[in-house]
């Protein structure tokens, strides 16, 4: 082994370790990069939860609620989802088995296949059309597929007759 060879494998090692030691460190960073942190107070929050056999489900589904979510027969209640006209709303979407994703034609929002499990993908926007909105499922996930949806009621509240 020459000196040159010698000298090239402990920069690979010490690339290889860089990298080793740093992966863990650039994986936080990207999960607090894609987690929108400062939330200021009049952001509404809500999660849904894609179910396979259930459709969307309004709240974190735990282990043990798939369980029982497995036993019920046919899809769960379509969530209604009700804010006021100005309301910054965040959504997160979660999955409690397979790839889905979430459309929100009304608003221009479309997010394909990145709703996986142990994955929470957010949507943030403000809502600011009054009315009644149809968000769906846009990934094929199963024999409920067409029955993922649900509705998301904007409401004016400040649409009050002036007396
Ligand atoms: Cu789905």
């Amino acid at each position: 082994m020459t000196k040159e060879t010698k000298k090239r494998d402990l920069i690979y090692l010490f690339f290889l370790i860089l990298v080793i030691v740093g992966l863990p460190f650039g994986i936080r960073a990207y999960d607090r990069y894609l987690e929108p942190d400062a939330l200021d107070s009049g952001t509404q929050e809500f999660t849904l939860t894609g179910h396979a056999q259930k459709g969307w489900v309004l709240g974190e589904v735990q282990a043990n609620d798939i369980i029982s979510l497995w036993q019920d027969e046919g899809p769960a209640a379509k969530p209604v989802i009700e804010v006021s006209k100005g309301d910054q709303v965040m959504l997160k979407l979660r999955s409690a088995d397979v790839t889905h994703g979430f459309s929100l034609k009304a608003y221009g929002i479309y997010i394909a296949k990145a709703i996986q499990p142990g994955k929470t993908a957010y949507v943030s926007f403000k809502a600011d059309r009054t009315g009644t909105f149809i968000f769906r499922c846009n990934v094929f996930c199963g024999n409920v597929h067409h029955h993922m949806e649900g509705k998301l009621v904007v409401k004016d509240e400040t649409a009050r007759p002036n007396a």
